[in-house]
C-alpha cells in the first residue's frame, strides 16, 4: 500500500529543535493485532504492544538489572570508544537515530562527533512524541551546538521521507544509528527489508552503527530475560494488563506465567506467555472468547543473539560492508560499522 505522507514542523522558526510528523501506511490497531495473533496457532502477540507508559518504564527497570547486561556494555563500548566511532567516517557528519527512545547512551557518540566538528545536526526516529519531545530538550540544553530534528514516525516512514531531502549545507557523510539491539527483535526478513530501506537513504561511504547483542552460553542469556526480581515477567504479563485495559479483557494475570527459552538453532532468546491451566479467556470488548490448553502459550517476542559473521553476511546483502565491529570487554555485546557500498 501506498502511504500518505503529511510533515509538520511544530517549532518558532529560528529554533534549534523542529518535530515533524510523518504517517506512513495506515498500521493494523492493537485490537486487530490480538484478535488475529491470539486466533493464530501458535498464539502470538507483536513485541511493539510491550512498551505503553508502564511498559516503557518497566523496560528502563529491565536496563537496570544486573542480568540484563546489554544496555551497560553498549554504554561501556561508547564510553571506550566514542571518539574512533564518531572519526571512522570521514567529513563532517549528520546523525540520524531509529528508535531514539531517551537517548541516553547516544549522547557519549554525539558528544564524540560535537568534539570533532564543532556541531551537529542530529535527527531522532521515534514513535514516542513525549520521549522525542523530552530527550530532545535535554540535549539541547546540554549541546548549545547541537540542532535537533525529530521525527514522530515509524522508522520507514521517516527515512523515506528524508531520502527527498538534500543533505544540509557543510555536511557531507550520514551516520545512522540502530542502537540497542533493537534490530534482534526483527525476524530476519523485516531485518533485511530496514537495513535495505537504510541503504536507500545512503550514499556509498556513508554509515550505519548497529548495536547487536552477541551469541554466548545458554544461562547467562536465560537469565537475562528471566531476571531473579520478576520485572521482564512483569514486561511480559503487562502485555495482558494492556489488553484488559484497552480491550476490555478479563484475563487473569494469576493463570499465565513468563517462559524465558533459548532456540539454539535460529539462535534466538524467546518470550511466552504461558497459560497454567486449560481455560476460555473473555475479551468482551472484541466479542472474543480465546481458549488455551494447560501449557499453551503466547510467543511474544523473540531476540536474536548474532555472531560477526551473521553480520558480515546481512551487510554484504543489503548493500553494505562491515568496516569494524567494537565490543565491551566482556565481548558480550557488539557495535558494528556498515558503509554503504
Ligand atoms: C528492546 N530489546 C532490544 C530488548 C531485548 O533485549 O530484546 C527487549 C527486551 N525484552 C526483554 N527484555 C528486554
Amino acid at each position: 500500500m501506498l502511504s500518505e505522507t503529511v510533515a509538520e514542523t511544530a517549532a518558532p522558526a529560528g529554533s534549534r529543535f523542529q518535530l515533524r510528523f510523518e504517517a506512513g501506511p495506515q498500521a493494523a490497531s492493537f485490537a486487530e493485532d490480538v484478535r488475529r495473533g491470539l486466533t493464530a496457532a501458535p498464539k502470538v502477540l507483536q513485541p511493539k504492544y510491550f512498551y505503553d507508559a508502564l511498559g516503557s518504564r518497566l523496560f528502563e527497570a529491565i536496563s537496570e538489572l544486573p542480568e540484563y547486561y546489554l544496555t551497560r556494555a553498549e554504554a561501556e563500548i561508547f564510553r571506550d570508544h566514542a571518539g574512533e566511532i564518531a572519526g571512522a567516517l570521514d567529513g563532517r557528519l549528520r546523525v540520524i537515530e531509529l528508535g531514539s527512545g531517551d537517548a541516553q547512551k547516544t549522547r557519549l557518540l554525539l558528544e564524540a562527533v560535537i568534539a570533532r566538528q564543532g556541531e551537529l545536526d542530529y535527527l531522532p526516529i521515534d514513535i514516542s512524541r513525549s520521549a522525542i519531545e523530552q530527550s530532545g530538550d535535554r540535549l539541547l540544553l546540554a549541546y548549545p551546538e547541537l540542532r535537533v530534528t525529530a521525527y514522530v514516525a515509524e522508522y520507514q516512514a521517516a527515512l523515506r521521507s528524508l531520502c527527498g531531502e538534500p543533505l544540509p549545507p557543510g555536511v557531507h557523510r550520514t551516520l545512522v544509528l540502530f542502537l540497542g539491539s533493537t534490530i534482534g527483535n526483527l525476524d530476519p526478513q523485516e531485518r533485511a527489508e530496514l537495513l535495505r530501506d537504510v541503504r536507500a537513504l545512503l550514499r556509498p561511504g556513508d554509515g550505519l552503527l548497529l548495536g547487536t547483542d552477541l551469541k554466548k552460553e545458554e544461562a547467562v542469556l536465560l537469565a537475562a530475560y528471566d531476571d531473579a526480581l520478576g520485572v521482564t515477567a512483569a514486561f511480559n504479563l503487562n502485555l495482558l494488563l494492556r489488553i484488559n485495559r484497552e480491550l476490555g479483557g478479563e484475563i487473569d494475570l494469576a493463570t499465565f506465567r513468563h517462559r524465558a527459552r533459548y532456540d539454539r538453532e535460529r539462535g534466538r532468546i524467546e518470550m511466552h506467555l504461558e497459560s497454567r491451566r486449560e481455560q476460555l479467556v473473555p475479551l468482551s470488548g472484541l466479542g472474543l472468547e480465546v481458549g488455551f490448553a494447560a501449557g499453551e502459550t503466547i510467543h511474544t517476542e523473540s531476540s536474536y543473539k548474532f555472531d560477526r559473521d551473521q553480520i558480515a553476511d546481512l551487510a554484504a546483502r543489503t548493500g553494505f560492508d562491515l568496516r569494524r565491529t567494537w565490543t565491551d570487554s566482556g565481548r558480550r555485546f557488539g557495535s558494528h560499522l556498515l558503509v554503504a557500498r
